[in-house]
């Protein structure tokens, strides 16, 4: 089997060379499940609600990753390509199983070998727990990204933290959501590899100390520091078909084993288990994002211990692959900054290369400012990072004075184009000037970057006019927009099997590579036959989901109902609550007697409120309680439901998208960046009633306003109204909201839950409403209007629907990243040995 040990580098490091490849059959699946299962994880009995025939075929699976990955490995370092690190805190993988089995084309082999034991590849697969690395759509981003990357044949490698616990679960109690812990790794996790030898030191506290050199220059020490080893453990990223395999590295923190022989030395047993603690605390949750816990020391460990481990490892290999030799680092790397959270990279790669590497300030910041690129995904002021200057310095003293010289020197340049205008430089500081200053890592991010992207074509433009105003007028050409995209493998190609089947039988499945060419389905659009084996998939995958729902939450609902769906985090500002005065709406007419032509619709509205975040949590309260009055009122012959689906998340996506027949994208106009789940629902057939927001507006122009259900105010009218916005007026104007706000305040309709309904009441009430709920009612309204007319239509729904499809092609995560290549990456795609370029 070993053919020979090869010299790899000349210092006794030899490569074991392997001539076999794991056999890509049902057979040799079967014989390394088998192996798996009784010798690896010593198992006997197979029983299917355990995970270990799961595991034992995931460990399958991963050989023949690891394989290609190795020979991806061989051909980005001999080919001496450029690479992309995606640095985000943030990776929501979701399963990995039938993703991998796709990439490898070994679905039916799988399935087959299954078959021989009496299971089914679909029951297995369940096995699996989410990666749950994430909170919403910023982290699945990433996801999405690495796979377009694979496919692209791009060298990316990902890197990221491998929380301990990722995602909180979402339970109901008593109509409440209770956070449970996501312990993600209990079984293990059959898709990691460990890599112990390449961990990092990371420092954290002490001071800094300056020493002159022989030559007069000043050099700086960071003494008296604490230390955290970073272990990174590698899971395999793979491509569609093609054999690439790039890697996602996943941080954890471990204490260093010789600080605690010497505290055990001395006697301090307790000391060394709270210093282990400490350490390995830094890894241990995923942070959900939320007002409160905004400036929390721990994320700002986090943060600083994932740009830190990356940015060493990567010196790490350069030093390995080019013998140190700095001239040409930036032009073989790309750090790609997934929002300001791993920003603090942009001071440590300084301190690693004017410290550690000895180059000079200007070397250094060359070197930084023509690798660094950063994405910005919101606009929200509230969620921009601000760290207090005190505890950033306490924390990391010497990134602290790296960033007083970066800020000089970027005031000197505000200062020789705009000499004297001292405003714009309090505006464009890295530090505010308030009573107790803060380190703006917006501007850190800006400052060290050549690039810098917004995530939908709106969101870029309000970026530059706004919040960036002051630095695209000083550097006009770091700015661009990269509109956000979805992997159509696993959002369409493998949840949706039946579509992907039905796509397949009339274009072809070219596809799944490039997904334009959905564009061939608009000539059959109108063509009956098709339109109905169009919703005959549908119904299947709305019986899939009425399953699902049935068994999350005991409701029984009508597959042939209008499915209105509505998932993602809930915010304010995405108004979850503009849904639900729209169901009370429909419910107040049904009570009346003004149903009639009223369409059978059910609304399915998903999603985890920040823990901390109490109007969320209240809002989530509302939903299921006016869900349970809905659900429960044999007087409107369940011709409306209003369902809470529990715990949403990737897995539950996959479930819920092919079976939607409406995308609520209905957020408060200038407020969400771009929105992807909107671009899911859209490719799985979906129409979208939505506002000019975000993503939303590529998609109505994409589509049509024809398969389009627009509604709301404008960004502009938004601003207009700021200051005057006076929803009282506009209640008392309106009947429909009129009643509707009555029965919010009905004891009827709210039970016991007095607390969540009164802050409903006051936040769409008050006349400061940021998110402007009652101003858009009447028009959701008309809009909700327009779906029931053209639901009513079944051809024309069905036309409608194929047409979203159809429209769908710009978003794909490929169009998105090869952009990102085209103009800030510049990567070669990567040739493997044996295939000629
Ligand atoms: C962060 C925070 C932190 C504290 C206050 C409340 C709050 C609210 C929102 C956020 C969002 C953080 C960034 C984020 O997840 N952005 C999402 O990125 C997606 C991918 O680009 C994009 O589709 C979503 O529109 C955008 O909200």
């Amino acid at each position: 089997m070993v053919d020979n040990l090869q010299d790899t580098n000349g210092k006794g490091d030899l490569e074991l060379l392997h001539s076999d490849s794991a056999p890509m059959t049902a057979d040799g699946l079967l014989s390394d499940i088998t192996h798996y299962f009784y010798r690896t994880l010593g198992r006997r009995t197979v029983r299917t609600r355990q995970p270990f025939l799961y595991q034992a075929l995931a460990l399958a699976v991963r050989d023949r990753l690891l394989e290609r990955r190795n020979q991806t490995r061989t051909a980005v370092q001999s080919g001496r390509h450029r690479r992309t690190c995606y640095l985000s805190l943030e990776f929501l993988m979701g399963r990995l199983l039938r993703n991998s089995l796709q990439s490898l084309a070994l679905e039916d082999e799988a399935a087959e070998a299954l078959n021989a034991l009496g299971l089914a590849l679909e029951e297995v697969s369940e096995q699996e727990h989410d990666a749950g690395l994430g909170n919403g759509g910023l982290g699945r981003l990433a996801a999405c990204f690495l796979d377009s990357c694979a496919t692209l044949r791009l060298p990316v490698l990902g890197y990221g933290i491998r929380y301990q616990y990722g995602m909180f679960r979402q339970e109901l109690e008593n109509g409440a959501q209770r956070e449970a812990p996501d312990a993600w790794l209990r079984e293990g996790y059959p898709w990691e590899v460990q890599r112990i030898e390449l961990s990092q030191r990371i420092r954290f506290g002490g001071r800094t100390v300056v020493h002159t050199r022989s030559d007069g220059t000043l050099s700086y020490e960071w003494v008296d520091t604490a230390e955290v080893l970073a272990v990174p453990y590698d899971i395999p990223v793979p491509g569609f078909e093609n054999n690439i395999v790039n890697t996602l590295r996943l941080w954890s923190a471990v204490a260093p084993d010789e600080l605690d022989l010497d505290d055990f030395n001395a006697g301090g047993y307790a000391g060394a288990v709270a210093a282990k603690n400490a350490a390995e605390r830094i890894t241990m949750v995923l942070y959900p994002n939320a007002t409160t816990e905004n400036g929390q020391e721990l994320r700002l460990q986090q943060q600083y211990f994932l740009a830190s481990a990356s940015l060493q490892d990567t010196l790490r290999r350069w030093r390995e692959e080019a013998a140190a030799d700095m001239t040409q680092f930036a032009d073989r790397h790309c750090f790609q900054l997934n929002d300001t959270h791993p920003a603090v990279a942009v001071a440590e790669l300084m301190r690693l290369l004017v410290d550690d590497v000895e180059l000079s300030w200007d070397q250094a910041w060359d070197i930084t400012t023509r690798t660094m690129a950063y994405t910005n995904h919101t606009l929200l002021p509230e969620a921009l990072e601000q760290w207090p200057v005190a505890m950033f310095g306490r924390l990391l003293p010497r990134l602290l004075d790296i960033i007083y010289e970066i800020n000089r020197r970027l005031l000197e340049e505000i200062e020789q184009r705009w000499p004297g205008d001292e405003a714009r430089k309090q505006r464009m500081s890295l530090i505010s000037s308030d009573y107790s200053p803060m380190l703006r890592m917006a501007h850190l991010a800006i400052v060290g970057s050549y690039s810098v992207n917004g995530v939908a074509a709106l969101h870029s433009e309000l970026l530059k006019k706004g919040l960036f105003k002051d630095f695209a007028a000083l550097w006009p050409e770091k700015f661009t927009n990269k509109t956000n995209g979805v992997t159509q493998r696993r959002w369409l190609g493998a949840c949706n099997p039946a579509l992907a089947e039905l796509l397949n039988s009339v274009i072809g499945r070219g596809w799944m590579t490039d997904l334009p060419q959905l564009a061939g389905l608009k000539a059959k659009a109108g063509n009956p036959a098709f339109q109905h084996q169009w919703m005959e998939v549908k119904q299947a995958n709305k019986r899939r989901l009425a399953a699902e729902i049935l068994r999350r939450t005991g409701e029984e609902i009508d597959p042939q109902a209008l499915f209105d769906v509505q998932v993602k985090r809930i915010h304010e500002y995405k108004r979850q609550l503009l849904n639900l005065l729209h169901v009370l709406h429909l419910y107040d007419r049904l009570c009346r007697g003004d149903g009639e032509g009223l369409v059978k619709r059910v609304v399915i509205i998903g999603g985890k409120a920040a823990p901390g975040y109490v109007m969320a949590k209240h809002i989530i309260e509302a939903i299921v309680q006016v869900g349970s009055v809905i659900n429960s009122d044999p007087a409107i012959d369940e011709r409306l439901k209003l369902v809470f689906f529990p715990d949403y998340n990737v897995s539950a996506m996959e479930v819920i998208c092919p079976a939607a027949d409406l995308s609520a994208q209905i957020s408060t106009a200038g407020k969400e960046a771009s929105g992807t789940g909107n671009m899911k629902l859209m490719m799985n057939g979906a129409l979208t009633i939505g506002t000019l927001d975000g993503a939303n507006v590529e998609i109505l122009e994409a589509v049509g306003k024809d398969n389009f259900f627009l509604f709301g105010l404008t960004v502009e009218e938004v601003m207009q109204q700021r200051g005057q916005y006076n929803p009282k007026a506009i209640i008392e104007q309106d009947s429909d909201l009129k009643r509707v706000l009555a029965m919010l305040a009905d004891e009827s309709i709210r039970g016991d839950k007095a607390d969540a309904f009164n802050s409903v009441i006051h936040a769409i009430t008050t006349p400061g409403d940021p998110w402007m709920t009652a101003a858009d009612f009447r028009s959701f309204v008309d809009a909700q209007q327009a779906v029931e007319a053209a639901y009513l239509d079944p051809q024309g729904w069905a036309e409608k629907s194929i047409l979203n499809c159809a429209s769908a092609g710009q978003f794909s995560a490929d169009r998105t990243i090869a952009e990102y290549n085209r103009d800030i990456w510049r990567l070669e795609p990567v040739t493997l040995a044996g295939e000629g370029s």
